[in-house]
């Protein structure tokens, strides 16, 4: 099991951290390849709830070594918050290694982040506000400020002043706000600089380094496949690729380290901030997963839009991906519910699509054409193989497995890491 990627097959909070935490007990090394702190993923140890956003869930497994990786946009002050919470809480943060090549989130990132929205309208993304957009603008503008930079003060200093003169004419003029001091922000990193300074690595070496020498590699993808910038609901993405390429290039790994692709799959869907959703509920079915899944978001605390299971989206992700498997989480969240539907196919203006339609106007227009599967009404929270569940959750599991086109080789039947299902 040389390198093996997690990455989330809808649009989140699909229950990555604690595939992670599970398959992060048997790796040396996990890396967070994208994403910032608009990323939220728990895991829950032993009844004791952790929320991580800028760190790799990975960081709570003992072995491990985490990796911030190079794809990733590290906000320095939400990164100590971070660590400081863990520490206080008896966590052990100190093999945490940081790419030199990792981006830094400045603040006028998260002003231009939420500036950029209101500016939107109607039109707006519906983002965190954490500045990860803009941050990832500057990265590809080749106006970033990157964490190796904090070790030398000229060259930081140079370069924020570059940043500074495009962002001071949008601020000032377009945006009516202040212009930023260049000094101002020199100070704000170099004040991170001791701190971050033993944690900075060339994190490609080090892995790859790792795997030359036999050691395993757990990539820890944030967001997911459809808030890809590439191969999601663009404009309604994030501005990274939280998918299994990504992943590869976002970590400094090739593919063909690769030996397994992980999608983590909700037996329902979610999605945080605006864009097409077309199984989304508004009724009460979707008030009741949203309750009984408890989908708010770890960041933020938004509510999560709730609907039911895409089989099409799941077929395109698979694609997108390569996946080898699934995990397929939050099972028993359907439990008590009657007659489950699960979207097989699309109607768009009257023509049936079996597969993702290509342009973003149809997917728009995209209504769902349900299947309904009997449902169950047993706990199932404590079963441990596939056998424990009841009939109906079988058929359920067989026919998304089916429809999906990968294999599922794990379940969640509960948010603790015990509370899993190995498909054998
Ligand atoms: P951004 O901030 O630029 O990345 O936002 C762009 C879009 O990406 C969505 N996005 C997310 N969707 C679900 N979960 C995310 N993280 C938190 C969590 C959510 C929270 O895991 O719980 O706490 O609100 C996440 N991060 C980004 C976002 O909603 C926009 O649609
Ligand atoms: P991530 O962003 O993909 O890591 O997911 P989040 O942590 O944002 O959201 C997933 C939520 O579902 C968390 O509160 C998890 O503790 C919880 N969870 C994960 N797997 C399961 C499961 O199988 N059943 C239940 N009931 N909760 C789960
Ligand atoms: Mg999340």
């Amino acid at each position: 099991m040389p390198a093996i990627s997690i990455v989330g097959a809808q649009w989140g909070d699909e229950g990555k951290g604690k595939a992670t935490d599970i398959l992060g007990g048997r790796v040396d090394f996990v890396v967070k390849p994208n994403g910032g702190n608009n990323a939220g993923h728990t895991v829950v140890v032993g009844g004791e709830k952790f929320e991580l956003k800028l760190l790799p869930a990975g960081i709570l497994s003992e072995q491990a070594t985490p990796v911030i990786g190079n794809g990733v946009v590290v906000n320095p002050q939400a990164l100590f918050e971070e660590i400081d919470g863990l520490e206080a809480r008896g966590a052990d943060t100190s093999k945490l290694r940081i790419s030199a090549n990792a981006h830094l989130v400045a603040p006028y990132h998260q002003t231009m982040d939420q500036v950029t929205e209101r500016f939107l309208g109607k039109r707006a993304i519906g983002t965190t506000g954490r500045g990860i957009g803009p941050a990832y603008m500057d990265k590809v503008g080749r106006l970033g400020i990157r964490v190796q930079d904090v070790l030398d003060e000229s060259i930081l200093a140079q370069k924020i002043e570059g940043a500074l003169r495009q962002k001071n004419e949008l601020l000032v003029k377009l945006y009516n706000r202040r212009a930023i001091e260049t000094q101002e922000i020199v100070d704000y990193f170099l004040g991170y600089a001791d701190r971050l300074a033993p944690m900075i690595v060339d994190s490609t070496r080090l892995l790859n380094d790792g795997l030359d020498a036999g050691k395993t590699v757990l990539l820890e993808g944030g967001q997911a496949t459809f808030l890809d910038v590439d191969h999601g609901t663009y404009p309604f993405v994030t501005s990274s690729n939280p998918s299994t390429g990504g992943a590869c290039v976002g970590a400094g790994i090739g593919p063909t380290r690769m030996t397994r692709s992980v999608g983590i799959i909700k037996a329902y869907t979610t999605r945080v901030g605006a864009g097409p959703f077309p199984t989304e509920l508004f009724d009460s079915w979707g008030e009741r997963l949203r309750t009984v899944g408890g989908e708010f978001g770890v960041n933020t605390g938004r509510p999560r839009r709730t609907g039911w299971y895409d089989a099409v989206m799941a077929r395109h992700a698979s694609r997108i991906n390569g996946f080898t498997d699934y995990f397929l989480t939050k099972l028993d969240v359907l439990t008590g519910i009657d007659s489950i539907p699960v979207c097989v196919a699309y109607d768009v203006d009257g023509v049936r699509h079996n597969e993702m339609p290509m342009t973003q106007t149809e997917f728009h227009h995209a209504k769902p054409i349900f299947e309904d599967f009997p449902g169950w009404t047993e706990d199932i929270s404590g079963a441990r193989s596939i056998e424990d569940l009841p009939a109906n959750a079988q058929t359920y599991v067989r026919e998304l497995e089916a429809m999906s086109g990968t294999r599922i080789s794990a379940i969640g039947v509960g948010p603790d890491r015990e509370h899993t299902i190995e498909v054998r």
